[in-house]
This record gives C-alpha cells, structure tokens and sequence, in this order.
C-alpha cells in the first residue's frame, strides 16, 4: 500500500537526519520534498499546500526537545498533520435502539458496492448481530445474483424481488425492513445501483430511498485506485445526500495514496472503512494513526517520540544524557529511570522498537513487586555506594538486604543488573544517536 509515497518519504527523512544540524534552510528543502512527494501521489494540491504550511510553521518555531533529533521532531510533526489531515474518525457503530439498523451504501459503477455490502455484513455479524443484504439494484440483474451468491458464501440472508415485476429500488429497501423484522435481524445493508457517472437519475433514486427508509448510516463506496476522482465525486455525492462517511476500497491495489489523504479534508466526510482485497475479510475499519503509520512507514520513531514528549522532563534528559556519555549512571539513576519507566508503560515494547536492544534486556523484571524491592535496597544503601556500586562487599550486601527487608540473592541479583544495564549504555552511548535516543528515553 502506498509503496511510492512512503519510499519518497522515507528517503527526505534519511536526508534530513543525515545532517549533523538541521537549520531552517534544510527544513525548507525537506519540506520541499515532502510537498512533492505528495502532490506525485496525487494528494489535491490545495490541501498538500495547507498541510505543508500547518508543517513548516511548527517544524520551524518548535521548541526543540533536547535529545531527539530534529529529524525524528520532524518525522513526528508529519505524521501528526497527516493524523489530522484524515481525522477525526469516530470508531465502532452505533445499532438503532428500534432495529433493524439500517445502512445504504452508494457509489458509482464499479466501486466495490456490492462487494463491500457482504463484507460489511461480515463485519456486522462478527459483532454479534444479524444482518440482512438488500438487493436493491435493479439496473442490472446479475447484480442480484452476484449478491445472493456472497450471502450464500457467508450464510447470511438476502433480500430480493423479481426484477420481473417492476416495483423499484425503493420499494424493494422499504419491504426488506419489513422483511427484517419479521425475520428478527437487526440490521439492513442496501446494495445500491451504481452509474458511470453521477446523473439526475441515480441521486433522485438514492434520495427517495434516504428518504422512504430513514437510514442510520449512508457510506459512498469510492475507489481508492481512482485518485482524485473518486474525491471529486464524493464532493458531488455528498452535496445530494448526507453522508456519514466514506468506505474506500481497493486500497491494496497500485494506489498512490491521494484520495485517502484528501477525501476527509475535501469533503468533510471521514473514511470509516477501508477494501484491502477481493476476499470477504478485507475490510478494516479505518484509523488515521495507523494509516498515517503505514504512509510514513516510520511508526517506530513516532511513537518513541510521542512517549518522549508525554513525560519530557528536560533538565534531567541533559543530566542523565551526559551521565550517559561519561558513563556515571549511578544506581539512584538506575531506580529513577526504572520509576520513570514503568510511568511510560511496557518497558520492553519500549526499547523492542530500538533496533538491536530488544535482545539484551530480555530478562529484564520491572513489575510492581519487583520494583518495590529494588526500591527497597536503593533506599538502604548510603549515598557514597549508590554512587559507586563497586565498593559494596559481602558485609555491606548483608546490611543491605537486612536494612531493606530482602535477601541477599536480592541484592546481588540487582547489582549484577545494574552492571548489564551500565554496560549495555556503554555500548549505546557509543553510537552517536542512540546515545540520544537513550538519554531521552530514561530522562524522564
Ligand atoms: N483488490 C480489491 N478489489 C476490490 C475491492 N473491493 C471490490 N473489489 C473488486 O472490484 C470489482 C467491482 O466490485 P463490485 O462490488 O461488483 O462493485 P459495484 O460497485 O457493486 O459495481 P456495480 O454494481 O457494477 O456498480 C470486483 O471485481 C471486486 O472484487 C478491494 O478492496 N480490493
Ligand atoms: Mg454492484
């Protein structure tokens, strides 16, 4: 998905953090960059130059975090724009408190509705409810069949009428609530006719039907593959009818990224569900993280970020950094960080996202209990051996574990960590970015 984008980007970024010092000039050409970068995966251009202002100006007058490379803030702000750019996107839906649960799902010719209308019902009956699948377009027969046939495939029923007997696509939706409730399901997905291109006659068919069958949600199928097109004719879609968003399908095809990026932002309408293949499960619910994410393809230094920022504590980053450099991490470091840590949630997801540190912290322990112990011996040793470990002896092990209420086992078990862990930042300090990145991870 999005392989173009994200390699472009990806390489800026390889530029931008290759530099030893980022100044407003590089900024500038980097963002250059990315402004190409999205205009070649055909994001509308009006919206690459708002997001490209929105990036400049907090890129540029940031207040720089010490110890996260400009390149890394940069990297963040992007994928925060591109967060914004698709969002806010409400998750889950919400089932009529009188069933059936009623969803009609248009789109022009060809756009994945039919297709979309049984994975949807899929999604739904995973959930817990029963769906029903409406065929209720009459334009062209086989389009019943093909409905039927996926109703079979995933044992959910499908409501249909003679096309013979001509009683309209209206009619047809207001008999299948009928049907639905008869039947006790709880839902309705209405299979619509598609066109080529948006004409009188489709518009006044969905609207009749909007206004016969009062539905909870109206989602326009678009194709991805389509670019701006397919936003476009969202645009005018969405002038006849109110959406409640957009599902857009294909996007495991060879798209380049741009209707996803533009859609929310040119017709105000979200993206609440994305086609990622012809098979029936392919359909996710959409997040803009996660697709900002996939785009960026850099969701390891954006969330590394994101934990920084949360619990930034700046003069101790400074502090703990050049304690880091000159590798005096004493064992009150050592407790503070571990606090620190635990604060920031799963320590070893944490450092998993460091390439090449995931191995040698393994065996870290760091659940309460255990932390309260290590506590515990800290508290008990005096100043001058939390400074320098290595004066602590057996007979000073002993008083330890006896001032701190723990074993002797405990004892040496920390001691023996605290090395691992010294030596383990020896290592990192030596290269010249993890030794950033590690000062502003345990620097809070
Ligand atoms: N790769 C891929 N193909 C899809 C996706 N969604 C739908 N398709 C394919 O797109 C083609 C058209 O899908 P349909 O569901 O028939 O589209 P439609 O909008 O109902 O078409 P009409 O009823 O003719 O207007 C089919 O070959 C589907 O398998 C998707 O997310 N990914
Ligand atoms: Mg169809």
């Amino acid at each position: 998905m999005f392989e173009s984008i994200t390699e472009k980007l990806q390489a800026v970024f390889k530029k931008l953090s290759g530099t030893a010092r980022l100044t407003e000039k590089n900024i500038q050409d980097g963002l250059r960059e990315v402004r190409l970068a999205l205009l070649e995966a055909d994001v509308n251009y009006k919206i690459v130059k708002d997001f490209i202002d929105a990036v400049t100006k907090k890129a540029v007058g940031k207040e720089i975090i010490e110890s996260i490379s400009p390149a890394q803030q940069i990297i963040k702000t992007v994928n925060d724009e591109l967060v914004k750019l698709m969002g806010p996107v409400e998750q889950g839906l919400k089932f009529a408190s009188v069933p059936p649960t009623r969803f009609i799902l248009a789109g022009l010719q060809g756009s994945g509705k039919t297709t979309t209308c049984a994975k949807l019902a899929r999604f739904i009956s995973k959930t817990g409810h029963q769906p029903l699948l409406v065929a209720a377009d009459i334009r062209r027969p086989a389009a019943i069949e093909q409905l039927q046939t996926l109703g079979r495939q995933l044992n959910i029923p499908v409501y249909s009428e003679n096309p013979d007997v001509y009683r309209g696509a209206v009619r047809i939706c207001e008999n299948s609530i009928k049907y639905a409730r008869e039947h006790n399901l709880d839902c309705v997905i209405m299979d619509t006719a598609g066109r080529l291109h948006i004409d009188q006659e489709m518009m006044e068919e969905l609207k009749q039907i909007a206004k016969r069958i009062n539905p909870d949600y109206i989602f326009l199928v678009a194709d991805a593959m389509t670019g701006q097109d397919a936003v476009n004719s969202a645009k005018v879609f969405d002038s006849y009818l109110p959406l409640n968003g957009i599902i857009l399908t294909k996007l495991d095809g060879d798209t380049r990224g741009g209707a996803a990026l533009s859609i929310k932002a040119v017709t105000g309408k979200p993206i609440r569900f994305v086609g990622i293949g012809e098979k029936i499960d392919n359909l996710e619910e959409f997040y803009p993280e996660r697709m900002a994410g996939r785009i960026l393809g850099m969701g390891d230094i954006v969330s590394l970020v994101e934990k920084a920022q949360q619990t930034i504590d700046k003069e101790k980053a400074e502090k703990l950094e050049e304690k880091l450099r000159k590798n005096k991490l004493d064992l009150q470091d050592f407790l503070d960080q571990l606090q620190q840590i635990k604060k920031m949630g799963n320590l070893k997801e944490l450092l998993s996202m460091i390439p090449g540190v995931s191995g040698s912290l393994k065996n870290l322990d760091i659940d309460d209990k255990h932390l309260k112990k290590v506590e515990a011996i800290v508290q008990s040793m005096t100043q001058d051996e939390r400074e320098n470990p290595e004066i602590i002896d057996h007979r000073r092990r002993n008083r330890i574990a006896r001032g701190s209420g723990t074993a002797v086992g405990d004892v040496n078990q920390l001691l023996k960590q605290f090395q691992e862990m010294q030596k383990m930042m020896k290592n990192i300090g030596k290269m010249p970015r993890m030794g950033k990145l590690m000062g502003n991870l345990f620097g809070r």
